[in-house]
C-alpha cells in the first residue's frame, strides 16, 4: 500500500461519523483530487466499501473481510506490540514467532488467516480456517524467573474470557489451564512455549486460538461435538477487529498485572470464571490419570484434586476431560 493510501485511510477512519469530500481530502495531504480518486479506489480493491455522496464526499461503510495489516496497525497503534506481522497462510503462527523472535527484540503480534498446520499442546492439531477466527501469537520479553512463568497462563486465561463477556455480552469459563468454554464447548485454546537463558524467562510466545464467527458445520463431525464459537453461541456475527482490538486491551492489561502483582490478587476472579469446581472429572497429565474433584488451586498455579479414594493429587498442566 502506498503512503498516501494508508495516511488517507487512517484519516477516513479517524473521521469516520462525516464525509469527506475529495477536494477536503486533496487539501489536506497537499495532493491532486485524481490521486485520492486512486487511492480511495486502491482501497476498495483491498475490501474497504465506502458510501460516496456526491457534493458530500467518502464516508467508509465496511471493513474487509480479511485481515488488514493497515488497519490493524492503526487500530494497535498504542498497543505495546510494535510491530505486526498479518499474513493470509502460514503453517502456525507459533512456528513463525519463534523464527521472528531471533530477529527482532521487541514485543512482536502474528497473525494469519489461515494456518496449516496451527497446533494445540503436545503437537495436537488445531483447527484454523479462513475468515472466521483469530488465529495469532504474541511475543513478549518479561525479564522474569522460571518460577514466576506457572501463573501465566491464569493471567491470561482472565484477559481472554473478560474479552469474551465485555464483546459478545456471554459467560465464559476457563478450563484449566489453558482453555475456554463456553456452556462445555471449546471456543477458545491458548498455548505457552518460553526460551530461557541463565537470567530466566526471556521471552514468552504465547498462540492464541478463538472460534470466533465459525457456522456449525466448519467444524468436523468430531469436532462439532466439542468446538462451538462467538457466533453460535450470543447468535450474531462478531466483527473480529473490535474483536481482536479489546484482546489486545485486556491481554496489556492483565500483562501488566502478571508482571507486577502475585496471582493471589486474582485469584477470586480466576475461581469465579473458572469451570472445574463441584465436579468429578478426570485428569490426565502423562501416565497418571485420576478422576476426582478440584479443591483448590494453589498461589504458584498448582491445582489439588481429590481423588474418588481420598487422595490429594497436585498437577502443574494436565487434560481434563468434560
Ligand atoms: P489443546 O491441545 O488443548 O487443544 C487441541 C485439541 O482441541 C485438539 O486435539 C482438538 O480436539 C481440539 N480442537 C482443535 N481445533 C479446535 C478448534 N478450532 N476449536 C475447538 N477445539 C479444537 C489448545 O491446545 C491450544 C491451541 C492454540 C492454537 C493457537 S492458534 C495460534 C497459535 N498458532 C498455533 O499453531 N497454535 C496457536
Amino acid at each position: 500500500m502506498s503512503k498516501y493510501k494508508q495516511d488517507i485511510l487512517l484519516f477516513l477512519l479517524e473521521h469516520k461519523n462525516e464525509y469527506l469530500s475529495g477536494q477536503k481530502l486533496a487539501d489536506h495531504f497537499n495532493i491532486s483530487r485524481t490521486a485520492i480518486w486512486k487511492s480511495i479506489e486502491g482501497l476498495k480493491e483491498q475490501g474497504f466499501q465506502f458510501d460516496s455522496v456526491k457534493n458530500k464526499g467518502y464516508h467508509i461503510i465496511s471493513l474487509p473481510n480479511h485481515w488488514d495489516r493497515d488497519l490493524l496497525t492503526y487500530m494497535l497503534k498504542d498497543s505495546i506490540f510494535d510491530r505486526l506481522f498479518v499474513y493470509q497462510q502460514v503453517s502456525s503462527t507459533q512456528t513463525m514467532a519463534h523464527e521472528l523472535r531471533l530477529k527482532y527484540e521487541e514485543p512482536l503480534l502474528i497473525l494469519s488467516e489461515i494456518q496449516t498446520e496451527g497446533r494445540g499442546r503436545f503437537k495436537r492439531q488445531w483447527l484454523s480456517q479462513p475468515h472466521t477466527g483469530l488465529w495469532m501469537s504474541l511475543v513478549l520479553h518479561p525479564n522474569i524467573s522460571f518460577r514466576q512463568i506457572a501463573t501465566f497462563n491464569l493471567f491470561i486465561s482472565i484477559a481472554i474470557a473478560e474479552t469474551i463477556k465485555k464483546v459478545c455480552h456471554i459467560n465464559p469459563k476457563i478450563k484449566w489451564p489453558n482453555d475456554i468454554y463456553i456452556d462445555d464447548k471449546k471456543v477458545c485454546g491458548f498455548l505457552t512455549e518460553i526460551n530461557g537463558n541463565s537470567d530466566g524467562v526471556d521471552t514468552i510466545i504465547c498462540g492464541i486460538g478463538i472460534n470466533i464467527n465459525h457456522e456449525k458445520n466448519d467444524f468436523d463431525s468430531e469436532l462439532s461435538k466439542t468446538a462451538t464459537s462467538l457466533m453460535l453461541e450470543c447468535g450474531s456475527k462478531i466483527d473480529r477487529y473490535i474483536f481482536l482490538k479489546s484482546l489486545i486491551e485486556s491481554v496489556e492489561l492483565y500483562y501488566r498485572m502478571f508482571l507486577d502483582k502475585p496471582f493471589s490478587d486474582i485469584k477470586d476472579i480466576y475461581k469465579d470464571y473458572s469451570m472445574i469446581w463441584d465436579r468429578t472429572l478426570r485428569y490426565t497429565e502423562g501416565k497418571k490419570q485420576i478422576f476426582g474433584r478440584a479443591v483448590d488451586l494453589k498461589d504458584d498455579g498448582v491445582l489439588v484434586v481429590l481423588d474418588e479414594s481420598g487422595q490429594l493429587h497436585q498437577f502443574i498442566s494436565a487434560d481434563i476431560e468434560v
